[in-house]
């Protein structure tokens, strides 16, 4: 795992003295931030695509091919709505609930005092791909139709999500955790203990280098790795602490597996899928001959072990090469040299990763009314003039 201690923060001692109890939470609870109307980050047209209202997703085609890390100006962005402008000084994070023996807040100031961790992680809506549900599969979702570029990778700072619940002192029957935003919306998103507890989940404060821009929760979001995007909340206010399971909107209408495959009440959401992606423009229009044709491959487990892609729309497939940096749970780059000739093509990559985790072929892709975790290989069309 890529995590180091960054800085040392005070003694778990000297963080309950400076730490108050229920009063001082209780005051900020309903506290509502004002908002920027909608994004607030640029959304150039060679960049993104946008989705209204308020989210747009990256052209992967648009990206350095140096790096695996997303430039944050191009980091998709996922809201349910506007973006709150919130104040870092009037800030706090509150953490109480039963499952909680000191209930406590912390400042911006505190939580950057805190031990913090830097861990390079992707973060992947689970509606990224649902445009396939209907292109691919003939069975429309319901939803924008997002291609591959609600994906993106950044190097992430902040405090484990573990040191903070230990320093409000977890009892025995803690048992879930639900992280609570600030915006208008009050969006919340719950995860078992195990999963708040593990190495990478984060309370970040920063984003490849710099403070959490607002369009990505500043001043702090929380980051579960490898779950879909929507757990990863950002603007969060408090952290509950329940024996029981919350219900919310986003467990129980969104990001819940809906559909005739799926059980009643449906499924909650919670890991991501192995991916593929093509770094092209849809449809990309490409000169004849011989030239290296590049994307994307993630894996919500571990690294990516091999890509492969196929010229005849997945009946054959070839090695394509991995390049450059190769890290788990955020993802790889690949090559592959296309030999282009005139007329329509496809290239239909493949993700396998260091577990034997692979992607679906499209036969057995399960369909599922929101259009969320579409993962079979998608053939990216190419024209070649
Ligand atoms: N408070 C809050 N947190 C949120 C959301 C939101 O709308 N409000 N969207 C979620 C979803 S669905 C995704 S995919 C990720 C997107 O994070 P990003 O906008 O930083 O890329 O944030 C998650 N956290
Ligand atoms: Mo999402």
């Amino acid at each position: 795992m890529r995590i180091i201690v960054a800085s040392p923060g005070p003694s778990r001692r000297q963080l309950l003295t400076l730490l108050g109890g229920a009063a001082v939470f209780a005051a900020c609870r309903s506290r509502n931030a004002p908002t920027s109307g909608a994004l607030v980050k640029a959304l150039p047209p060679e960049t993104f695509i946008p989705h209204e209202p308020y989210s747009a997703e990256t052209r992967l085609d648009s990206l350095p091919t140096d790096s695996l890390i997303t430039p944050t100006a191009s980091f998709y962005v996922r809201n349910h709505g506007p973006t709150p402008l919130i104040a870092a000084d009037t800030w706090s994070l509150r953490v109480d609930g039963e499952g909680v023996a000191r209930p406590l807040s912390l400042s911006y100031a505190q939580l950057l005092t805190m031990p913090s961790v830097r861990a390079i992680r992707y973060l992947e809506c689970a509606g990224n791909g649902r445009a396939y549900f209907d292109e691919l599969m003939h069975r429309p979702a319901e939803g924008s139709p997002w291609r591959d570029g609600g994906y993106g990778v950044a190097e992430w700072i902040g405090v484990r999500l573990a040191e903070i619940l230990h320093a409000a002192g977890l009892r025995p029957n803690a048992a879930w955790v639900t992280p609570i935003s600030l915006d208008g919306e009050g969006y919340a998103r719950p995860m078992p203990l195990a999963k708040a507890l593990a190495d990478d989940t984060l309370v970040a404060h920063s984003m490849n280098g710099a403070p959490l821009p607002p369009d990505h929760g500043f001043p702090a979001r929380v980051v579960v790795p490898g779950w879909v995007g929507a757990a990863s909340v950002k603007w969060v206010g408090a952290l509950e602490v329940t024996v029981r399971q919350p219900s919310v909107k986003m467990n129980t209408e969104e990001y819940v597996f809906l559909g005739p495959d799926y059980p009643k009440p449906p499924p909650p959401l919670t890991t991501g899928v192995v991916k593929s992606a093509v770094c092209l423009p849809w449809p990309a229009v490409l000169p004849p001959g011989r030239q290296p044709i590049s994307g994307l491959a993630w894996s919500p487990f571990g690294r990516i072990a091999r890509v492969e892609v196929s010229l005849d729309g997945g009946r054959t497939y070839r090695p394509a090469r991995l390049v450059g940096d190769n890290l788990p749970v955020a993802g790889v780059r690949w090559q592959f040299d296309l030999d282009a000739v005139p007329g329509d093509m496809t290239v239909t990559p493949r993700a396998v990763d260091e577990y034997g985790n692979g992607q679906p072929d499209l036969a057995a892709q399960k369909w599922n009314e929101k259009g969320y975790l579409f993962a079979a290989p998608v053939p990216h069309p190419l024209h070649i003039v």
